[in-house]
C-alpha cells in the first residue's frame, strides 16, 4: 500500500497484448442474462453459457473454382497452343477440387462431434446435446454436468441452464426446498457448506422459470426441472452457499478513509501468504478451505505446495509465527495465465486443513455475473506491501479506498497504452495518491454492494507505486468466478 512516491511516471512493461478474444468460440448470448455490468462492455465478460466448446465448422469457405476457363478468342480449346492451355486448366482444376475435397474431408473426420453431439473439452469424446446438463456425467471429466447452475446478480438469484433453450434461467420457489439448494450448492463446488435458500420477488423481467416436477421422484436436481413460462408463487430461488462479505466496518461505512493501518476485523479475508517466515503475497478467503491469490505469485518452483503458509485474522507481521500458520494442499494457477503480460493472474490455493471463521476470519463473496458496477465505484485493497515504491513489505496491515477507472481511459496512450486485456482492471488514482505496492499482490481489491462486499479484483501489477498515471491493475474477478467454481468441485 503506497502513498505518493513524487517519482516520474514509469515506463511500462513492454510485451504485445494478444487480447482476449474467447467470446467468438461461444454461443450467443442468452437475452436472460443479459450482461448488466457497467465497468466494462458486455463482451469483456465470461460467456453466459457452459464453457464446452461446440465444434462446428466454420472455415469451410472453398475458393472459386473456375470450371470453364475462357480462351483469350471466346472459343475454347481449337488450336494445338490452345488445347494444351486447356487441358492444363482442366488439370489445375481437376488438383484444386481433389485439394478442397480432402481438406473438407479431414475437417469432418476431425470434428466427428459435430454430428454426434458436442465434444468434452479437447478430449475428443463426443456428447449428444440432450445430455449436457441432464444430471449424469457423460464425459470423462465432467464437463457435461459442468456450469448448468450458477448465482446471478447481487441478490444471488438461482439460474439454471437450459440447453434446449440455450438460455440462462432463474428457478421459480414453487415446491422448492433447502435440500435442493444444498444440491445445487455442492454443484458449485461448496462441499459442505450451505447458507441459506429462500424466495424473492424477481426483478430481472424473466418470463420463463425452471420448475421442479416433485413427482420426479428421487432423481437429480436438474432432472426434475422443466422449463414454465408461469410461477405461481411469482417468487424465484435466492441461494448463498456461504455467508460471506460481512466485516465488522458494516456499520459504519463512514469512516473508512484510505491509507490507513486496518483494525481486527475490518478486512477478515484477507491472509498473508509466506514462504519460508516471509510474506510474498497476499490473498482472499473464499470458502474455509479456498485462498484466491494471483497467478504470478505462484510461479514456478512456488507453484509447489509445499512452499507456502497462509496466516489469516492477524493484523502484524511479527504475530505470524509457524504455529499459526495453515499449510497448503494444492495451487491452482490459471492454465491461461501469461507471465509476460499478466493476462488471468489469478490462481487458487487448497489449504490442508479448513480455516475456523470468527470475528477475525471470514470469507468474502465471489463476485456474481450481474453485478452492476459504477464506472468509478468506490472499492478497498489491503495488504502488507510496501508503503512507498522500492521500500520494503509492512508489518502492519494497511488498507485503503481506490474508485474503479474506466478500462477505455486506462487503456489509453498516457496510461497503459493497451496493456489492460478484459482479464484486468484498473482501480486508483490517474494523479498518484494511493496504489498497491510490492507485497500487496495476489490481495483482495473489494466493493460492498447491496450491503455484502465483493471480491471484485486481485492485486496484480502496475508500473511503479502510485506513481501519475500508472494506477494499479488488478485481476478481473468476475470473468474468474466460473472458473473457480470448476475448480472448488474439481478439487473438493
Ligand atoms: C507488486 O510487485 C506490485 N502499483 C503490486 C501492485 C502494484 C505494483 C507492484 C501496483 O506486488
Amino acid at each position: 500500500m503506497a502513498l505518493n512516491s513524487g517519482l516520474p511516471p514509469g515506463v511500462g512493461p513492454y510485451y504485445e497484448n494478444h487480447g482476449y478474444q474467447p467470446e467468438s468460440l461461444y454461443p450467443p448470448q442468452p437475452a436472460v442474462a443479459a450482461r448488466a455490468f457497467s465497468v466494462y462492455p458486455a463482451h469483456y465478460y465470461p460467456p453466459a453459457v457452459p464453457h464446452y466448446t461446440p465444434r462446428v465448422l466454420t472455415s469451410t469457405s472453398t475458393p472459386a473454382i473456375r470450371t470453364q476457363p475462357k480462351s483469350p478468342s471466346g472459343t475454347p480449346c481449337t488450336s494445338k497452343t490452345k488445347k494444351a492451355l486447356c487441358i492444363s486448366a482442366a488439370l489445375v482444376t481437376v488438383l484444386a477440387g481433389a485439394v478442397v475435397a480432402a481438406v473438407l474431408l479431414w475437417k469432418f473426420t476431425e470434428n466427428k462431434c459435430t454430428v454426434s453431439g458436442m465434444e468434452c473439452g479437447s478430449s475428443g469424446t463426443c456428447v449428444s446435446a440432450s445430455h449436457w446438463c441432464d444430471g449424469i456425467l457423460h464425459c470423462p471429466r465432467g464437463e457435461d454436468e459442468n456450469q448448468c447452475v450458477r448465482l446471478y446478480g447481487p441478490n444471488f438469484i438461482l439460474q439454471v441452464y437450459s440447453f434446449q433453450r440455450k438460455s440462462w434461467h432463474p428457478v421459480c420457489l414453487d415446491d422448492w426446498t433447502e435440500s435442493y439448494g444444498r444440491a445445487a450448492c455442492q454443484d458449485m463446488g461448496y462441499r459442505n457448506s450451505f447458507y441459506s435458500s429462500q424466495g424473492i420477488a424477481d426483478d430481472s423481467g424473466a418470463t420463463s422459470f425452471m420448475k421442479l416436477n416433485i413427482s420426479a421422484g428421487h432423481t437429480d436436481l436438474y432432472k426434475k426441472l422443466y422449463h414454465s413460462d408461469v410461477c405461481s408463487s411469482k417468487n424465484v430461488v435466492s441461494l448463498r452457499c456461504i455467508e460471506c462479505g460481512v466485516n465488522r466496518r458494516m456499520g459504519r461505512q463512514s469512516r473508512i478513509v484510505g491509507g490507513t493501518s486496518a483494525a481486527p476485523g475490518d478486512w477478515p479475508w484477507q491472509v498473508s501468504l509466506q514462504v519460508q517466515g516471509v510474506h510474498v503475497c497476499g490473498g482472499s478467503i473464499i470458502t474455509p478451505e479456498w485462498i484466491v491469490t494471483a497467478a504470478h505469485c505462484v510461479e514456478e518452483p512456488l507453484n509447489n505446495p509445499r512452499y507456502w503458509t497462509a496466516f489469516a485474522g492477524i493484523l502484524r507481521q511479527y504475530l505470524m509465527t509457524y504455529e499459526h500458520g495453515y499449510r497448503v494442499e494444492k495451487v491452482i494457477s490459471h492454465p491461461n495465465y501469461d507471465s509476460k503480460t499478466k493476462n488471468n493472474d489469478i490462481a487458487l490455493m487448497k489449504l490442508q486443513t479448513p480455516l475456523t471463521f470468527n470475528d477475525k476470519v471470514k470469507p468474502v463473496c465471489l463476485p456474481n455475473p450481474g453485478l452492476r458496477l459504477e464506472p468509478k465505484q468506490p472499492c478497498w485493497i489491503s495488504g502488507w506491501g510496501a508503503t512507498y515504491e522500492k521500500g520494503k513489505t509492512s508489518d502492519e496491515l494497511n488498507a485503503v479506498m481506490v474508485p474503479l477507472i474506466d478500462p477505455v481511459q486506462c487503456n489509453s496512450r498516457y496510461v497503459y497504452n493497451n496493456l489492460i486485456t478484459p482479464t484486468m482492471i484498473c482501480a486508483g488514482y490517474l494523479q498518484g495518491t494511493m496504489d498497491s505496492c510490492q507485497g500487496d499482490s495476489g490481495g483482495p481489491l473489494v466493493t460492498l454492494k447491496s450491503s455484502v462486499w465483493w471480491l471484485i479484483g486481485d492485486t496484480s501489477w502496475g508500473s511503479g507505486c502510485a506513481k501519475a498515471n500508472r494506477p494499479g491493475v488488478y485481476g478481473n474477478v468476475t470473468v474468474f468466478t466460473d472458473w473457480i467454481h470448476r475448480q472448488m468441485r474439481a478439487n473438493s
